[in-house]
């Protein structure tokens, strides 16, 4: 019988000798560990991530903290997360082939995961700060999201496997609560650990935080996050867990993956489109971002119409669930029943989706954990600028959500928010 060992974080100089007997990640790199390279290149908020270089090629070892990284072990946070990334991304690359990384193996106990290295790919948030425009990267989402939302829900599943699963995933307890506290509560109320650009933004926040309007659709949306256990989510699906290069898009980082509303994936990606466009004016410095801002807007719709469209070729092409069943539409002849109830599904997705993302672009300013796009812009009152029209820009969102009817129309006021000189 194997000794499980207790776990044990890897660091540059120990993982030669925790991994060199590892079969998986030596018939990927060599076996030589005197010939390997590590490097730490975490920068996200939670976990260690290592590239290994060897004699014949090179892999990421992702290992999860006791605790989160962005904070400390003041705030602990299981390693069980490991185990729904790996679970996760294997259901995501069944789904969605090709759109995830390849995993080579997945310790539960040391909470690791070794996994393709990907390569020259960079972090898309990067990528759109550097002010470079991706040709595929609409398509390659927009495809990602409709086949993993579609087939991982009781439109496509047999409902005793996605039952079984939704149980499996109920147990990412914690990763959810960060979720629910950090995006659709603490923006909201003077939180602990919230942060903004101050004093600039001061005057503005106590404003949202005495919006009652805007704190009842916060929590109505936090409902449904929390109530509406409809599809397996990726569950941060931002430009921070996105790798690409000029033809490839790959997802990453699914350990917030749970079930949860099909909006929220939706609603999450597109907000950051839309923050990356209020943050350009931020990174002009060398020329004006003017064609970015189009291109960013262009991505959006995009986005919204390969998902639509995807979504709508499964809903005609593989819909063997339990829900909306062929027996009562297409079966009958009722070829526009079934249309009709695709229609009211793609419908509440949009309502929703509009509703995560100003709610997404709130917590990601106002809460502990902000993003590169504005956070690297240097100047502070040119930076509180850019996030006073994205606060704005979320507010009207979340609230008036029901009687936004098309993405041109939501385009149309993230341009005039832009245009606005004083905020
Ligand atoms: C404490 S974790 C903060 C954020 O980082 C992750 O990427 C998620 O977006 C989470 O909300
Ligand atoms: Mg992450």
């Amino acid at each position: 019988m194997t000794q499980k060992l207790p776990f044990e974080a890897l660091s540059v100089e120990t993982l030669p000798t925790r991994l060199g007997a590892n079969d998986a990640l030596t018939a990927k790199i060599g076996k030589d560990t005197s010939r390997w390279k590590v490097r730490e290149v975490g920068d996200g908020n939670l976990n260690l991530v290592f590239i290994v270089e060897g004699e014949t090629g090179a892999a990421v070892v992702k290992q999860a903290l006791p605790y989160v990284r962005l904070v400390g072990d003041s705030w602990p946070l299981p390693l069980k997360r490991s185990f729904f990334e790996y679970h996760a991304l294997t259901r995501q690359e069944a789904r969605a082939p090709g759109s995830v990384p390849a995993i080579y193996h997945f310790d539960e106990g040391q909470a690791l995961i070794i996994m393709e290295y990907l390569s020259p790919h960079i972090i898309l948030r990067r990528a759109l700060i550097e002010g470079r425009q991706l040709p595929n990267i609409a398509r390659d989402i927009g495809l990602f999201m409709a086949r993993t939302l579609f087939r991982g829900s009781d439109l496509s599943m047999v409902t005793k496997d996605r039952k079984a699963d939704l149980a499996l995933f109920a147990d990412n307890v914690e990763l959810c609560d960060i979720t629910e506290n950090l995006v659709f509560s603490d923006p909201y109320f003077d939180a602990k650990m919230n942060r903004h650009t101050s004093p600039q933004l001061d005057g503005l926040v106590a404003e949202l935080r005495a919006d009652r309007d805007l704190k009842v659709e916060a929590q109505r949306l936090k409902h449904l996050f929390a109530a509406n256990a409809e599809t397996l989510l990726h569950g941060d699906l931002h430009s921070g867990s996105i790798m690409v290069t000029d033809q490839e898009t790959r997802m990453i980082d699914p350990e917030f993956a749970f079930y949860g509303p099909m909006a929220f994936d939706v609603g999450m990606l597109l907000a950051n489109f839309w923050m990356s466009f209020f943050s350009q004016s931020g990174h002009e410095q060398n020329g004006k971002r003017d064609a970015m801002r189009a291109y960013l807007l262009d991505v959006v719709v995009e986005t919204w119409a390969v998902f639509r469209t995807e979504f709508s070729h499964l809903w005609r092409t593989e819909r063997s669930g339990m829900l909306y069943q062929k027996s009562l539409f297409e079966d009958q002849g009722d070829l526009l029943g079934a249309e009709q109830a695709l229609d009211h599904v793609l419908h509440s997705i949009w309502t929703d989706l509009l509703g995560f993302a100003g709610i997404e672009v709130h917590r990601r300013i106002l809460g502990l954990a902000h993003n590169a796009d504005f956070e690297t812009i240097a100047d502070a009152d040119l930076r509180a600028t850019c996030e006073a029209k994205a606060l704005k820009f979320g507010r009207h969102l979340a609230v008036n959500r029901h009687q936004i009817h098309s993405i041109d129309e939501v385009n149309t006021l993230a341009t005039l928010i832009e245009r606005e000189n004083s905020i």
